[in-house]
């Protein structure tokens, strides 16, 4: 089955997922990952996301390849641009950034990454991508050139997301930015939950198993962690417990 196939299975069950996002830049060397890969086995973790708005080290590659050496766990590139891609990886957000208005990220970046992309193996999986965030400063926003969608401005976020799905993307990302100091809020969540239906990622400062929950509860279908996981690693074990009760609740375990 594809993944995306698998998504859209998983949120007609109202089944949930958390996806560990890496950070390329932050791995200085492939043996770190050996214990990201572990807890991850050991969580039954669904999805590693990698990528960053801006990648120095010219290591997306081999970061993907170790993850895909130590374990089965599907990983998916969250590209911060066109130069973001690996044949090593199983599947690509393809990101159209819908909440802000620079063509560059709208269209223009996957013009350049369309012909690549064809001759790839990679599943390329159309989404919505929205920031929201009260701060213009992210590296996201910087690094995208574009303004994010205010926090309290619901029916903007939920027209944009609706925009998104008409279109035809496939999932819609609510992210605060990766390290934002404020959350997707739950009323948020819900909001653009009411408006949409095709699966919801959400993702930026979640940093506690509450905030994951409360995301979930909210309408999120995979919950996205990265920085808080890098810094406190049995997140992941604590998040995961709390997805493995709430999908067995469903009986869809
Ligand atoms: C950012 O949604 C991701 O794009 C994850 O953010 O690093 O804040 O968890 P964090």
């Amino acid at each position: 089955m594809s993944l995306l196939k698998e998504i859209k299975h998983r949120k007609e069950k109202r089944k949930k997922s958390l996806a560990v996002l890496v950070d390329p830049d932050k791995v200085s060397d492939m043996n770190e990952l050996s214990a990201l890969t572990s807890l991850a086995k050991e969580c039954c973790l669904d999805f590693f996301f990698v990528g960053g708005s801006l990648l120095t080290q010219d290591n997306l590659s081999r970061v993907i390849q170790q993850l895909k050496d130590n374990c089965d766990i599907p990983v998916v590139l969250f590209p911060g641009n066109s130069m973001q891609i690996s044949n090593n990886a199983d599947a690509l957000l393809f990101l159209s950034l819908i909440s802000g208005r620079n063509a560059d990220f709208l269209i223009g970046q996957h013009v350049n990454a369309a012909p690549l992309l064809k001759k790839s193996s990679l599943e390329i999986i159309p989404t919505g991508y929205m920031i929201i965030n009260s701060q213009a400063t992210t590296a996201v926003s910087y690094m995208s050139n574009t303004l994010p969608i205010p926090p309290e401005k619901y029916s903007i976020a939920s027209s944009t997301a609706l925009a998104g799905e008409m279109l035809g993307l496939d999932i819609i990302y609510l992210d605060a930015g990766s390290g934002s100091d404020q959350e997707i809020s739950p009323k948020m969540i819900r909001k653009v939950r009411e408006t949409v239906s095709v699966p919801m990622i959400v993702g930026g400062g979640i940093n506690s198993a509450l905030k994951a929950t409360q995301a979930l509860e909210a309408g999120a279908d995979i919950i996205v962690i990265g920085n808080a996981i890098e810094k406190n690693p049995n997140l992941m074990i604590e998040v995961s417990d709390k997805i493995y009760d709430f999908n067995k609740s469903l009986n869809v375990h």
